[in-house]
């Protein structure tokens, strides 16, 4: 099946009960059985839910995965995979991510004796040469939020299974319609389900998706043990989401060309971040392992000051000022003071996450009318 037909269609039976077409929202803590052990294979809603599992089969459908886990946010989602790991284990991660990511990792999981490692994995001999013994996670976000930096899946595929490592990609900004990290060699699937993929703004969800049966098996029983589950009124609202990705994708991924392509000649603005820039460094990455360049855009200001940032994210009428990425309506952000005050000043800045950095989620309203937004605000 291809990727639009599986977004409608897959894990998705008409109810056995009704008929109904729609997988209905099963509003239930608990499950009858007949006798001790004798049940239609749903026992108690924190372990499965019939919605939920028609939307983790439909997640590991459109990643190329044997099986999906669905979590009550992408940092629950994040917290499971890390907890694959034990004291003394270490990470290698991009120095460019989700703060919310970076966050859950040197506040919480560091107290527990993993370490850490952030370095710009676009460059694969910088995170070659921290290889150790130790080493058991490489935990790779592409395209990066939010400077849109681009790696190599398939390259530290190579390196992961030469050291027996595992590979986790945070595919959050690509979804699979542009992206399915495990085809290109990864362990694990990441989503902030929150995003494109849910796709309204209206649920905050996660997600990973394995091929590996053991894993999978070890993921489930940290999601079940642990608790981070979504309930079935989000899986329902996410299920109706996906089944226009395709479409909204193609949308964001005109639009974010248009609205990059016209930034770049605004005076006011100095540097714009988006991987369809042949200039882009990881432009060739980006075509190799992309099927386009998404929604997400980022760029500095000459004026490197939170004022004149401040000023333009105050100004904008359609891009609406706030957290989150990935709805079908426009967002403007400014990540040094909202979604990466977490981390500290002067490692955000190695990372070119400055004080006049805006990173714009482009939606799939019409490209002039976003355009005239930006315009009446830069001006
Ligand atoms: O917000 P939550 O669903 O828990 O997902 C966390 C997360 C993980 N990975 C990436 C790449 C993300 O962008 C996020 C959440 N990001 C934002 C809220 C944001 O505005 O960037």
């Amino acid at each position: 099946m291809k990727f639009a037909t599986k977004a409608i269609h897959a894990g998705i039976e008409p109810d056995p009960t009704t008929g109904a077409i729609m997988t209905p929202i099963y509003q239930t803590s608990t499950y009858v059985q007949a006798a001790p052990g004798d049940h239609k294979g749903y026992e108690y809603s924190r372990t499965q839910n019939p919605t939920r599992t028609a939307l983790q089969k439909n997640l590991a459908a459109l990643e190329n995965a044997k099986h999906g886990l669905c979590f009550s946010s992408g940092m629950g989602a994040i917290d499971c995979v890390v907890k694959l790991l034990k004291p003394g284990d270490e990470v290698i991660s991009c120095n460019d991510l989700y703060g919310g990511s970076y966050r859950i990792f040197t506040k919480i999981f560091e107290q527990y004796g993993i370490k850490f490692h952030f370095v710009p994995m676009q460059d694969i001999s910088t995170a070659e040469k921290l290889v150790n013994k130790n080493t058991k996670l490489f935990w790779v976000e592409t395209p990066t939020n939010p400077m849109l930096n681009v790696i190599d899946i398939a390259a530290y595929s190579a390196l992961a299974k030469k050291h027996n490592i595992l590979l986790a990609v945070d595919n959050t900004f690509a979804t699979p319609y542009l992206q399915t990290p495990l085809s290109l060699g990864a362990d694990i699937v990441m989503h902030s389900v929150t995003k494109y993929l849910g796709g309204h703004s209206d649920v905050v969800m996660g997600a990973l998706c394995v091929n590996d049966d053991e894993l999978a098996q070890r993921l489930a029983f940290i999601q079940n043990s642990c608790g981070a589950v979504p309930g079935p009124q989000d899986c329902f609202l996410v299920l109706r989401g996906i089944k226009t990705l395709h479409l909204r994708m193609q949308r964001h991924c005109e639009n974010g060309e248009i609205i990059a392509n016209w930034l770049v000649k605004q005076p006011k603005v100095d540097k714009v971040y988006w991987p369809g820039f042949p200039t882009h460094p990881g432009h060739a990455v980006a075509k190799k392992q992309m099927c386009g360049f998404g929604g997400m855009v980022s760029f500095t200001l000459k004026d490197n000051s939170i004022e004149a940032a401040t000023k333009i994210l105050s100004g904008t009428k359609l891009f609406s000022l706030a957290e989150s990425l990935g709805g079908v309506e426009s967002l403007i952000g400014h990540p040094a003071t909202m979604t990466h005050a977490s981390i500290p000043k002067k490692e955000r800045e190695k990372t070119g996450v400055v004080d006049s950095l805006i990173r714009l989620s482009i939606g799939i309203e019409d490209a002039e009318d976003l355009i005239e937004d930006l315009k009446n605000s830069l001006s």
